[in-house]
């Protein structure tokens, strides 16, 4: 089971090496149960689970999000909780996820326990440093590339634009950061290379459907981990 409550907010201490992010609409599960898929992925390996619904209602996240906590505890691995404090308080998931129009920190903040993690998405350098100002634990950053899962992305940017926002925070910052947006198997080996700056590179990546659209979910997460392990060909 996870237990941050002796966690120093200072430090991250969670591994977001392989930050599975759900998706529930239909394309993705194609009938498939949520929590099996789910739990196909933290026995291929994923790291921290996200719960990201931007449609069930109040009652449907925390019931959801419950399962997935008891299922994520099996494993030993975090459950951050996309956008609802609320949702996150009333099932004692291990944190959340904020993009820019969702709670402000602070806010967020109070109402968390000390230990609570609090990931905001950040799409340019200004959103990264107001979010390590703050005091985030880690940073999303993204959008990585063009990806038909989140079509509202205010910027594309590349491994140019990520190295550029990790290059310009890494003297300020231990904050930790994943990057997020059309990584897959085929990308991420580069992604990872590519984006990292001599002081700072990321400490993960997240990924919806290269892990919950797969056909095997499991094979899919396994094989991510050997590739996020291994140094590039290239490199
Ligand atoms: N935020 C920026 S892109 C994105 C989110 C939630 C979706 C990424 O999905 P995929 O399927 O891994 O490209
Ligand atoms: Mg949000």
């Amino acid at each position: 089971s996870v237990n941050l409550s002796s966690r120093d907010p200072d430090s991250m201490a969670v591994d977001l090496s392989l930050y599975l992010v759900t998706d529930s609409t239909p394309a993705i599960l194609k009938g498939r149960d949520l929590c099996v898929v789910v739990e196909e992925a933290l026995k291929g390996g994923v790291t921290v689970v996200q719960y990201r619904d931007k449609k069930s209602d109040t009652g449907e996240q925390i019931a959801t999000a419950r399962k997935l906590h008891q299922i994520c505890q099996t494993y030993g691995v975090p459950l951050l909780i996309n956008d609802r404090v609320d949702v996150a308080l009333a099932v004692g998931a291990e944190g959340v996820h904020l993009g820019q129009d969702d709670m402000k920190f602070a806010e967020a903040k109070k109402m968390l326990p000390k230990e609570a993690i609090i990931g905001i998405s950040a799409s340019t350098l200004e959103e990264a440093q107001k979010a390590i100002a703050d005091g985030a634990d880690y940073l999303g950053i993204g959008t990585m590339f063009a990806t038909p899962t989140k079509t509202n992305t205010r910027y594309t940017l590349g491994t140019a634009g990520t190295q550029a926002i990790l290059d310009a925070i890494s003297d300020a910052t231990s904050v930790s950061t994943v990057a997020i947006g059309g990584i897959n198997h085929s990308n991420v080996q580069r992604v990872i290379y590519q984006s990292q700056s001599p002081k700072k590179g990321l400490d993960g990546v997240a990924i919806v459907s290269g892990i919950m659209a797969a056909d095997d979910p499991r094979a899919s997460a396994q094989e991510l981990v050997k590739l996020i392990k291994n140094p590039p060909p290239f490199a």
